[in-house]
């Protein structure tokens, strides 16, 4: 039941996948969330997990930014443990923290207790694209997953982490564990990642927002081959796929290889010198650093500037597109007037 649309004038879907956009696609990671007070309005009356698995408010909180912003790519609400959760393990999303887990994995027996992806369970995130696309007219929608590096350090760790200690002290000292525990977190991430292409998503991202604080090497070995996986099994939906983290200049390329056709861009690094780390016949996503949102319009405005301009350089450099994004997440206390503000001028350079 494939129903994905076709949106040849898409800018994003263009700039994504090697075509020439007419104007700079825009976008921007965590446009749903807590800069919005409508957000705010609707999560003071549910969860954030009850919001996660409930088809109409997450089909709302989609559509809120892309209604208030003119973005030219809505991204799905829901998070990158929703499919942990679908798969059985115990966890919650604590406000200002993030994802708690209950019982960390630590041992082979955790390993082995984790389950395969329920999909009657993440049946109203399928019910909720199917609605989007409906709702979206033009606009495409991004279905995204948690890459299973970043996933294991939340499990291992039990919940956000600096050092990500416990997680690099299985996949150094206890390599057998790690690898099966990354081979059971990349059937659940494919497994929802596959539901979201089945109900019509017209891109995805891979979120592997916390990779950069791997050593080339160290993600070589122990992370590529799981995310490549990911991609390989996907590649035959035909859309644009996007690989994301945060302070991965020097693994650029590993991400690249991994299999995405888009590879997203930090802030620490110029877009122009992505190019080469990237390597030939991908697109870049970025790469405005989130806090110059909170430093006041002539900031903004000179960085918006700045940032499409390098990626300019950057497809002329050999980039096959450039979509303008932010180089993390937009935090919650941003303006979105200043939000809107941005998408006009990237829309008007
Ligand atoms: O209290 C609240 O209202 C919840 C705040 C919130 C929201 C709005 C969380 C908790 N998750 C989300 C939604 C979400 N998460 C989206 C869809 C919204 C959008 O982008 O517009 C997406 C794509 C995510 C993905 C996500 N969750 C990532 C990868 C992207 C990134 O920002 O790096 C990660 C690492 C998470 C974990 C998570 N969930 C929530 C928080 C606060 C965190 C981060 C915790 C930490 O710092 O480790």
């Amino acid at each position: 039941m494939n129903t994905r649309r076709d949106l040849p004038d898409s800018p994003y879907l263009a700039a994504a996948s090697g075509r020439r956009p007419h104007r700079v696609p825009v976008w921007f990671m965590r446009q749903a969330g807590r800069s919005l007070p409508e957000y705010r309005a609707l999560r003071a009356k549910n969860t954030m997990m009850q919001a996660c698995f409930d088809a109409e408010l997450i089909c709302e909180i989609t559509l809120q930014p892309v209604r208030r912003h003119g973005v030219d790519a809505a991204i799905l609400f829901s998070d990158i443990v929703v499919p942990l959760r679908a798969a059985g393990i115990g966890l919650d999303i604590v406000p200002d923290v993030g994802p708690v887990i209950e019982h960390p994995i630590r041992t082979p027996a955790d390993v082995a207790g984790i389950g395969a992806l329920d999909l009657g369970e993440v049946a109203p995130v399928s019910d909720a694209i199917g609605m989007l696309v409906g709702a979206l007219g033009e606009v495409p929608l991004i279905g995204f997953a948690g890459a299973p590096f970043t996933l294991a350090s939340y499990l291992v760790e039990g919940g956000p982490s600096r050092n990500h200690e416990h997680t690099k002290a299985m996949m150094l000292g206890e390599p057998d564990t790690w690898h099966a525990l990354m081979g059971r977190l990349t059937d659940v991430t494919i497994g929802f990642l596959r539901a979201q292409l089945e109900a019509g998503v017209d891109a995805i991202q891979l979120f592997d927002s916390w990779a950069g604080t791997l050593s080339l090497a160290d993600y070589r070995r122990f992370v590529l081959p799981h995310s490549a996986r990911v991609f390989g099994e996907l590649a035959s939906y035909g859309v644009p796929m996007t690989h994301f983290g945060v302070g991965t200049a020097e693994l650029l390329g590993a991400m690249g290889e991994a299999g995405a056709s888009v590879v997203g861009v930090d802030w620490r690094t110029s877009l122009t010198d992505a190019v080469p780390r990237v390597g030939p016949g991908k697109a870049l996503q970025g790469n405005l650093d989130p806090v110059v949102l909170l430093a006041g319009w002539p900031a903004v405005e000179r960085a918006v500037r700045d940032v499409v301009a390098d990626g300019r350089r950057a497809v002329e450099a050999g980039a096959t597109g450039h979509v303008f994004n932010l180089g993390h997440g937009v935090l919650p206390a941003t303006d979105p007037d200043i939000v809107t503000d941005a998408v006009a001028l990237v829309h008007s350079l």
